[in-house]
């Protein structure tokens, strides 16, 4: 009789109160400490936003979750000035890590601490994924939303988790770039590093060198019509980013991966008349290694172009568009490339790398590039990333380089996730979802430690990518397994928890209309 009241009893408290335990939440990417607390919060029309005595200087968060609980839930939040029942607490702690946040939820309300405005807009996605909403409700102040009450502490593995997006190969629109922030965001990723030269395609305004993005600019592969962004779209990037806490990193790749600015100022193309006689200040014709005219291309391979290194003419380019990149870039980073440069030697390689960087310091910047970069002396502040070759990586590390971790056989978001995936690649791997999930950036290499990397980077290269949607299918869901790689202590990661977690928002992307990859490794249902 005892057994049959407590079970009676189970049922009626659980008909009372669905609301599933905080501990079995879809949190991506996983929390660093979860407890759960008694009872369940619930969000309504009533519930209101207080933010004290830090409020002018976190209400770009403030604004930014009330107009994401406006499109998740339909309600439209208040503030108060002072804390009642059924509120929404956003506090400053500096007591907290810079991105690091505590979210408390119980039954009156909400406490929303961060180490900074980037540890609360952190918070807030986290707040976001535990909404039992998807998006798809209809606006009214009646809607009710209950969450489970309990305390979350958090704070990130790495310091940069981060995707890069090859708009050279294929261009992708304003639009598109700030839609992939958008998503971004939902997964704690802070640093968007944009691909913005390549052989195919020259996407970024450089005032002092304009054939540069009108000649380079215009195709990519395929023969499409390419396009660039002027310096205006490219400061709407960096501002879009910014609101989302997200920092732009901008590649020029050099000194191979350039035929598109060998289209434009190599030896120089017969037919095309040079403008504005005025404006220029130097011998435009020579970019390249003197010979043969140098068409635009369209194609997929890789390795043949180069800068020649060793005219004065290369030095002052490469300082005109570090100088303009570096004025329009309030990040941290200027990227040089430096990868797969197959036809320039060794002997002009190394000192064409250190004088990049010397070019990226003088304009305030720390210098990312390819692994291949350690080859040159590198400075402690530039940056390896590691996408090939471990030896290189471990190279940067013996000069006191950091590196960033993005090996193609796991990280590349290119690669196909089987065979049968219609777009993308196969020279790394294939690489299916527990593949892009179950590694680990210390694991790579003996001689790769914790306290040599600076994180993590999903690169999405984009030869055989056409569309926004291409685009998502590649990067959807492998993304965010790398980005809880980046977020959560390895101790706490597992395959089976994450492959349960992710259905959710497998759901969540279905709503928002996204084209994502059904690995059959998860179960959708
Ligand atoms: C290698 S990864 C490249 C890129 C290609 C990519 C395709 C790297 C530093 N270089 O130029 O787009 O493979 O997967």
């Amino acid at each position: 009789l005892k057994t049959l009241i407590a079970v009676a009893l189970f049922a009626v408290s659980c008909s009372i109160d669905k609301t599933v335990p905080i501990t079995q939440n879809s949190i991506i990417p996983a929390p660093v400490s979860i407890v759960e607390q008694e009872g369940s919060f619930t969000l309504d029309g009533n519930t209101k936003i207080f933010s004290g005595a830090n409020a002018s200087e976190i209400s770009m968060v403030t604004e930014y979750f009330k107009s994401e609980m406006y499109t998740l839930t339909g309600l439209q939040l208040g503030s108060s000035d002072e804390v009642g029942a059924n509120s929404i607490v956003f506090e400053l702690n500096s007591a907290l890590g810079e991105e690091a946040y505590t979210l408390d939820i119980n039954k009156e309300k909400v406490v929303l601490s961060g180490g900074s405005p980037a540890g609360l807009f952190f918070g807030v996605q986290t707040f976001k994924q535990l909404v039992p909403a998807f998006g798809d409700q209809k606006m009214s102040p009646g809607n009710q939303y209950v969450l489970p009450a309990g305390k979350i502490e958090d704070r990130p593995e790495y310091a940069y988790r981060g995707m890069m997006l090859d708009v050279a190969r294929h261009f992708f629109p304003v639009a598109d770039v700030k839609h992939l922030i958008d998503l971004l965001a939902m997964y704690k990723i802070n640093f968007l590093h944009l691909h913005l030269s390549d052989d195919q395609g020259w996407r970024i305004e450089i005032k002092s060198w304009p054939l540069l993005t009108t000649i380079g600019g215009s195709t990519q592969v395929g023969g499409g019509p390419g396009g660039f962004y002027t310096q205006e779209d490219y400061k709407e990037i960096v501002k879009y980013a910014q609101a989302k806490f997200i920092t732009i990193v901008p590649e020029i790749d050099m000194p191979g991966h350039t035929n598109s600015a060998l289209a434009a100022y190599g030896v120089l193309n017969p037919g095309i008349t040079v403008p504005e006689e005025g404006a220029l200040r130097y011998d435009r014709s020579s970019l390249g290694v003197d010979g043969e005219a140098t068409p635009l291309y369209t194609g997929t391979e890789v390795g043949f172009s180069t800068l020649d290194t060793n005219k004065p003419v290369t030095s002052q380019f490469v300082d005109d568009v570090v100088r303009e990149l570096a004025e329009m870039t309030p990040g941290p980073y200027i990227h040089i490339g430096g990868d797969e440069s197959h036809v320039t030697s060794m002997e002009d390689y190394i000192p064409f790398i250190e004088k990049a960087q010397d070019i990226v310091t003088k304009y305030g910047k720390k210098s990312m590039g390819w692994d291949e970069v350690a080859h040159a002396k590198l400075l402690p502040s530039t940056v390896a990333q590691y996408w090939s070759k471990a030896e290189n990586a471990v190279m940067a590390i013996e000069q006191g380089s950091k590196v960033l971790i993005s090996p193609a056989v796991k990280a590349y978001l290119d690669m196909k996730y089987d065979s049968t995936t219609q777009i993308g690649y196969t020279w790394a791997a294939l690489i299916e979802l527990d593949d892009a999930y179950n590694w680990d950036p210390t694991e790579l290499d003996p001689q790769i430690k914790r306290e040599h990397i600076l994180g993590v980077e999903a690169p999405l290269w984009a030869e055989t990518l056409r569309s926004r949607s291409d685009m998502e299918f590649l990067t959807f869901p492998r993304l965010p397994a790398i980005a809880e790689i980046a977020w959560t202590p390895k101790e706490l990661r597992s395959w089976e928890s994450f492959s349960l977690r992710i259905n959710r928002h497998g759901k969540m992307w279905e709503a928002m209309g996204l084209n994502f990859y059904k690995s059959p490794k998860v179960n959708w249902e």
